[in-house]
């Protein structure tokens, strides 16, 4: 449940807020009036200042690798950023899905791209797969709550925050197969709102142009009819809204990644070598590469991380909000008394944490007596199995002791007989006759 501190932290916030906006609206004058300059002032520097600042800061970005082991993420990664990132084969036999962070400064042309590429590590491994998906929630949520503490805090430093938010996730399709597996699926589907989901299909070179192109309509169905909401290239900007429509008409991409390059035509290419011939990745009319990567880093990434903050991590900070007790409601807020809210709030988790010890013992009650009733069962029909047992004995007992008696009988009644008469080899043969008769009854 949410600790004092948190409430603190979100107090002096909302106090500081509130309190400027108090401000601006006692400051509230006539609207602004349009005035003509006699000369240059110099403000028309500040697009230029903002850049100078952007280029000194330097960009975050960090992408989020999902898919199989040895799917080609760690490739795809040294291909889109044509270099070779620290990266290591992992096991398949991880008994849960583990993620594999690593941050690297890049530079082009004097502009710093801080990425962090975060690689899932055992994904799809398990027998199991409830929680694969479990563990990569949790971490994009992290993220989202590393910030927000972060702005929650008196004394904040946004500006130079090393922001660990994930702007977007790669999710690597198996080539192979009937469509979308039920882990691809679910994993989306959980994640769809918490991030920018871009779905490729990994491998593209190893299936045929034919099979690739119905795999890929089979995916594109799928992700329809199950609405997963995956990312789109935005088309409200002019100058992009061409070449991002028609990409996300292309979506998912089919991309191959490589680390080994050959000489063809005297250039150097980045490629993968086969006995039937040569696949380029940069090749377009081999694979999605490149449209991939004018996608994601030449032309939108600016949009990723504009929706990471604006949509993603907004929802994130509003839920949380709330369940820290604030409310959208201005006059509500205005009348907001941290320790009425923490009283209420403590108030209200004393009256769960009842509830459910309440539940916890009935269901414990339930429980003792469900198997009292099971043991008074099981005692009762051992006692009548008991009972009829010895019943049976009871009968069989007698019956044997009746039948000895008379078998008694017949042998006293024989032996006053054989006393009588003289033995005879015809006397003989009927003794062992009336013998073998008694043996067997
Ligand atoms: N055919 C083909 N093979 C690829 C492609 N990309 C990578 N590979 C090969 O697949 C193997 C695994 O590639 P990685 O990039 O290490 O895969 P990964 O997903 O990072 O693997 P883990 O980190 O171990 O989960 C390597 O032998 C690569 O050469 C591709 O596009 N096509
Ligand atoms: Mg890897």
């Amino acid at each position: 449940m949410e600790s004092s501190p948190d409430f603190k932290k979100v107090f002096s916030t909302f106090r500081s807020l509130s309190e400027t906006s108090k401000g601006l609206e006692n400051s509230k004058t006539k609207p602004a009036r349009c005035v003509r300059l006699s000369a240059h002032v110099g403000f028309d520097s500040l697009p230029d200042q903002l850049v100078n600042k952007s280029i000194q800061n330097g960009f975050v970005f960090n992408i989020l690798c999902i898919g199989e082991t040895g799917i080609g993420k760690s490739t795809l990664m040294d291909s889109l950023f044509n270099t070779k990132f620290d990266s290591v084969p992992n096991p398949h036999n991880l008994k849960k899905v583990e993620l594999n962070a690593n941050s690297y400064e890049l530079y082009e042309n004097n502009v710093k791209l801080k990425l962090t590429i975060i690689e899932t590590v055992g994904y799809g491994d398990q027998i199991n797969k409830e929680n694969s998906f479990k563990d990569l929630e949790d971490y994009i949520d992290a993220q989202f709550e590393y910030y927000l503490q972060e702005e929650l805090k008196i004394k904040r430093s946004i500006l130079t925050y090393q922001d660990s938010r994930i702007h977007v996730c790669l999710y690597f399709i198996c080539p192979t197969g009937h469509g979308l597996k039920p882990l691809d699926l679910i994993c989306m589907k959980r994640l769809d709102k918490k991030v920018n989901i871009i779905p490729i299909i990994a491998k593209a070179d190893c299936v045929s142009k034919h099979d690739l192109e119905v795999f890929k309509s089979k995916v594109n169905k799928e992700i329809e009819v199950h609405e997963l909401n995956i990312y789109q290239f935005p088309v409200d900007d002019e100058s992009i809204a061409n070449v991002n429509a028609e990409n996300n008409n292309l979506l998912p991409f089919t991309v191959v990644g490589s680390i080994d390059y050959s000489l063809i035509e005297d250039k150097s290419v980045r490629c993968r070598e086969y006995p039937w011939g040569i696949v380029e990745v940069e090749n377009e009319s081999h694979s999605d590469f490149i449209r991939l990567r004018d996608m994601l880093i030449r032309t939108n990434m600016e949009d990723m991380r504009d929706k990471t903050h604006n949509v993603h991590y907004e929802m994130f900070r509003r839920r949380r909000l709330h369940e820290l007790g604030f409310d959208d409601n201005e006059s509500a807020m205005m009348n907001f008394n941290f320790q009425v809210a923490c009283k209420n709030k403590k108030a209200a988790y004393l009256e769960q944490m009842k509830k459910r010890e309440d539940d916890a013992r009935k269901s414990l009650i339930a429980k003792t007596r469900e198997a009292e009733h099971e043991l008074k069962k099981t005692e009762d029909e051992i006692h009548g199995h008991y009972e009829l047992l010895k019943k049976e004995y009871t009968q069989d007992k007698a019956r044997l002791d009746e039948e000895e008696r008379i078998l008694d009988s017949e042998i006293r009644d024989f032996q006053e007989i054989r006393m009588k008469m003289p033995h005879t080899s015809q006397f003989q043969s009927i003794y062992n006759l009336t013998l073998k008769r008694n043996k067997k009854k």
